[in-house]
């Protein structure tokens, strides 16, 4: 449809994605056959035969997400052991080089010119994984995609909130060495009775280190307004630079105008929330969040788990949800320009 000629077309900047939330059951697969183990999907004695097999498990995640709400818990177990089960298929450069290049290139086709993914670094040296190895793989790939796809990009360091803050204490500063590959700090993981507050101390410090800061604050998670609140307002001062959901601060007027006066933007992941809510639902919040003028972007989260919804999906998803407007697709695609943390002269280069 037409819809889909102006989303494609469109030059576009993608701020919330998690790395590994792209490895494809191809590449997971490649990567099992690389190492000499099983593909396995972390739920226990699934074996798979045949690449057709693995392609179903990835979509059983993907369907017991659309399954109404009772019993939500354990659909989110399950999106969360899809996505870290594909950790352990990373292990060398160039594991992570391919993993990265992969995106990229699924990226420019869909007419990306700018990204900030997110990685999730104690998953990996947790396992053995060298910074040296993960960092180098994915710098390698970086500097393809400049230079071959014409699509820049800087990295987001995510804590995991579910893990302890001197674990990320730890993690923040052996990073440090290749602080130039990175230009934000977040927050991701489960995020039940894990407030971002448990994290001042890291947050306040990579501040002061040049970081940009934003965490996550998912739809649906106890205690959403609290957290929404403290990632506006008080974390680290006076709060953190981008929000990634927060669609929940819609039922707030004083969330609302605190986000609005603050200037922060949001980055909106339609696909994301309908593991946990009804569509009606998320699309009555977008559009509140929208028409308040709370600035808005669309992106994409983790999209091998969630139905391979890359950020093209995301924005025809939103665009029918929301009822918007091409001019309001364009508006939020400016915004991602803007609320993006590229350099001048890249963002330029984008708009
Ligand atoms: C995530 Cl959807 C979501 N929420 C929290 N943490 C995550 N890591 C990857 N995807
Ligand atoms: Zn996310």
């Amino acid at each position: 449809s037409s819809d889909d000629g102006i989303i494609l077309k469109i030059p576009k900047v993608e701020l919330h994605v998690h790395i590994e939330g792209t490895l494809t059951p191809q590449l997971r697969w490649k990567l099992a056959q690389r190492h000499g183990v099983k593909p396995h999907f972390g739920n226990g004695n699934h074996e798979f035969k045949t690449l057709e097999d693995l392609e179903r498990a990835y979509d059983d995640v993907i369907s017991s997400a659309q399954l109404p709400l009772s019993g939500q818990s354990d659909h989110l177990t399950t999106f969360f052991q899809a996505y870290y089960s594909g950790f352990q298929f990373l292990r060398t450069k160039r594991d992570f080089s391919d993993l990265a290049m992969d995106y990229f290139s699924r990226a420019a086709a869909m007419n990306v010119r700018y990204c900030e993914p997110f990685f999730d670094p104690q998953g990996h040296t947790s396992r053995g994984v060298s910074w040296a190895d993960m960092m180098d793989g994915f710098k390698e790939a970086q500097e393809k995609a400049a230079n071959e796809l014409n699509i820049q990009s800087s990295w987001i360091m995510c804590f995991l909130r579910d893990q302890s803050p001197e674990s990320a204490m730890d993690h923040y500063k052996a990073a440090l060495k290749y602080k130039d590959m990175i230009v934000g700090i977040g927050l991701d993981s489960n995020e039940h009775d894990r407030p971002p507050c448990l994290f001042e101390e890291l947050f306040t410090l990579a501040r002061r280190d040049g970081f940009k800061l934003t965490a996550h604050c998912d739809v649906g998670v106890k205690d959403t307004h609290c957290h929404i609140h403290q990632v506006a307002a008080t974390i680290a001062g006076s709060g953190l630079d981008r929000i990634d959901h927060g669609l929940n601060a819609a039922e707030d007027a004083m969330l609302i105008d605190l986000i609005r006066h603050r200037g922060l933007a949001m980055t909106i992941c339609p696909w994301a929330y309908l593991r946990r809510e009804t569509y009606g639902s998320i699309a009555e919040r977008l559009r509140v969040l929208v028409d308040a003028g709370v600035k808005v972007c669309i992106a994409s989260d983790s999209p091998v788990y969630m139905d391979d919804s890359w950020i093209i999906h995301n924005m025809l998803l939103a665009k029918r949800m929301g009822g918007f407007t091409d001019s309001e697709m364009c508006k939020m695609v400016r915004h991602s320009v803007e609320m993006s943390w590229a350099k001048p002269a890249v963002k330029l280069a984008i708009m």
